[in-house]
């Protein structure tokens, strides 16, 4: 049996994270490959629930509370999270704990107390970070509308989320046309899926 991959999308808000996703597990079902499109926070559960609540503000809570429910959110769609790689279903994934770290830390918590309560969790095979200035995203859809969606805060989050980075990265223009990102994203994602299949799913 061989394993599906764990592909995340990060970005600021805005960045077109879940139009790519959406597009990009499309194309990979339509081109012999199971894959499912998940999302972070999964705002389905009790734990996502409030933290829907909070994102929308409609309740206030500590930030550590809050940093430790995001993670929560995560540990508890682990089981089936490992269920479907290890029966060969690709997760394109929008938002993992990268977000929870560049998010809370941006509030001026400690960077390493943030990584702390997601370390062990399924390590991603790549992550795509959607690139784009905030001045740029600020004027997407209705940006403005949740919690964080203010251009200095998201300004720093983006800092942050440059310090998370590494060599499982692949950083995109998301400036560029939803199709042409998508193009590439495809291609990228086809070489991943081929490379990953035989080697275990790793956890850090
Ligand atoms: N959070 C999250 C934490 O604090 N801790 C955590 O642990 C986690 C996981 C909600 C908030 O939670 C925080 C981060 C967030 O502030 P969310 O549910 O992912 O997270 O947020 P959403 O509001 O759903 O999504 P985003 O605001 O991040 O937007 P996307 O998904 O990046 O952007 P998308 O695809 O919806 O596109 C936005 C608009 O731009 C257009 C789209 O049509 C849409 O109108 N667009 C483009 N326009 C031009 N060119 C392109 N290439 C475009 N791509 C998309
Ligand atoms: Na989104």
């Amino acid at each position: 049996m061989t394993r599906g991959s764990l592909i995340v999308f990060e970005g600021c808000d805005k960045s077109g994270k879940s139009t790519q996703c959406k597009k990009l597990v499309e194309y990979l079902n339509n081109h012999g490959n199971q894959a499912e499109q998940w999302r972070f926070p999964e705002r389905s559960t009790e734990i996502g629930k409030v933290i829907n609540d909070y994102i929308e503000k409609k309740c206030e809570l500590h930030d550590r509370a809050v940093h430790l429910l995001f993670s929560a959110n995560r540990w508890e769609l682990v089981p089936l999270m490992k269920e479907k790689l290890e029966s060969g279903v690709t997760l394109v994934v929008d938002r993992y704990a990268f977000s929870g770290v560049a998010f809370t830390s941006a509030k001026g918590l400690d960077f390493e107390w943030c990584k702390s309560c997601d370390r062990e969790l399924p390590t991603p095979d790549k992550v795509f970070y959607l690139d784009i200035p905030i001045d740029e995203a600020s004027t997407r859809g209705d940006f403005g509308g949740e919690r964080y969606e203010v251009s200095s805060f998201q300004k720093t989050v983006q800092e942050k989320f440059q310090q998370l980075q590494d060599d499982s990265w692949e950083i995109i223009d998301a400036r560029n046309t939803i199709e042409n990102i998508h193009k590439l994203l495809c291609e990228s994602t086809l070489k991943i899926i081929e490379n990953n299949k035989e080697n275990p799913l790793k956890m850090t």
